[in-house]
């Protein structure tokens, strides 16, 4: 290595189970071939710390991993919402200057280290606006998640800049996809979140968990980021007037992940995987021609099981 990562800013993305595995290192790979002078920490559960197998795979990765305790809503009527709301464990990491959460079913296809230095108010975070046009027309999201509503329709198609978000603004352009956010940690911040949490009367019922706590918390206090920075792989169709492949950044994999299968449909969304594949092989390759035989074996069991084969 001949420089040194910044220790004050770092990404991160949070891993519950062996699942998402492959992901994250792909995700890894992606930073490091865009040159990031930033490092990935990978938050994980506790269950994880206990998968020692698991933890060597990460050594061997040469991904430092950060261990998170349980968060989960006080309980209403005696039932808990669980959810990825480990999410929110950034914000209590005040060693931290800033920390840009990403999702490890994202792939880097250009250098984004300028959003460790974007301009931040105080108690702000930056997202990009969820995408509710809802193509795939799933029966459980909201019935206002129609194109007419979604935030990406007030975006420069010229420029790829979001619209300003103002009170005159539909509802669903208060909402942001949580796969990149930027966070500045802080105690008051983290403890306004999870107090939210514990006692908003909308958590029993969100579907997407921090997603949409950061939503009502950060409400009036998000800045918008271009679709770029969280291009989700849906809008390639339905904003297809939007999307530039040359210009998207971080492509987000939502709905069906790459690593599930080796074949893919044609079609404008699904032959997005294509490039996820790619970029596997060249981690597949630096795995298994390693002179570590320790490094093979965990290639072999910790990341062959959780990627498709065929
Ligand atoms: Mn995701």
């Amino acid at each position: 290595m001949d420089f040194e990562y910044n220790p004050t800013k770092i990404w991160s993305t949070l891993l519950t189970n062996r699942g998402y595995f492959g992901g994250a290192l792909v995700l890894n790979h992606t930073l490091r071939k865009t040159g990031s002078r930033y490092q990935l920490k990978i938050m994980v559960t506790r269950e994880v710390e206990a998968d020692t197998e698991f933890m060597e795979a990460f050594a061997a990765a040469g991904i430092p991993t950060i261990v998170v305790d349980k968060i989960e809503p006080a309980p209403r009527d005696g039932k808990v919402n669980k959810g990825t709301w480990e999410k929110l464990a950034p914000w209590g990491m005040t060693e931290y200057e800033r920390i840009v959460l990403l999702d490890s079913d994202q792939i880097i296809l250009q250098n984004i280290d300028d959003m460790m230095t974007m301009d931040l108010p105080s108690g702000f975070i930056a997202a990009a606006h969820a995408c509710t046009c809802n193509p795939r027309k799933v029966a459980h999201y909201s019935k206002d998640w129609i194109p007419e509503n979604c935030g990406f329709a007030a975006a420069d198609k010229e420029t790829g800049e979001p619209g300003p978000i103002t009170e005159q603004s539909p509802k669903n352009h208060h909402l942001l996809n949580s796969g990149t956010v930027i966070l500045q940690p802080s105690k008051a911040a983290y403890d306004a979140l999870i107090d939210a949490m514990n006692t908003h009367p909308d958590v029993p019922k969100m579907m997407f968990f921090d997603q949409d706590l950061l939503a009502i918390v950060y409400r009036n206090k998000w800045k918008p980021l271009p679709y770029t920075y969280n291009a989700l792989k849906p809008m390639r169709s339905c904003h297809s007037d939007l999307w530039k492949d040359n210009d998207v950044k971080i492509l987000h994999y939502i709905l069906a992940k790459p690593w599930k299968s080796r074949t893919y449909g044609d079609d404008v969304i699904e032959s997005t995987h294509k490039l996820w594949w790619d970029y596997y092989a060249e981690v597949e390759e630096q795995w298994t021609k390693s002179p570590d035989a320790d490094k093979r074996r965990l290639w072999e069991n910790v990341v062959v099981p959780v990627v498709a084969q065929e």
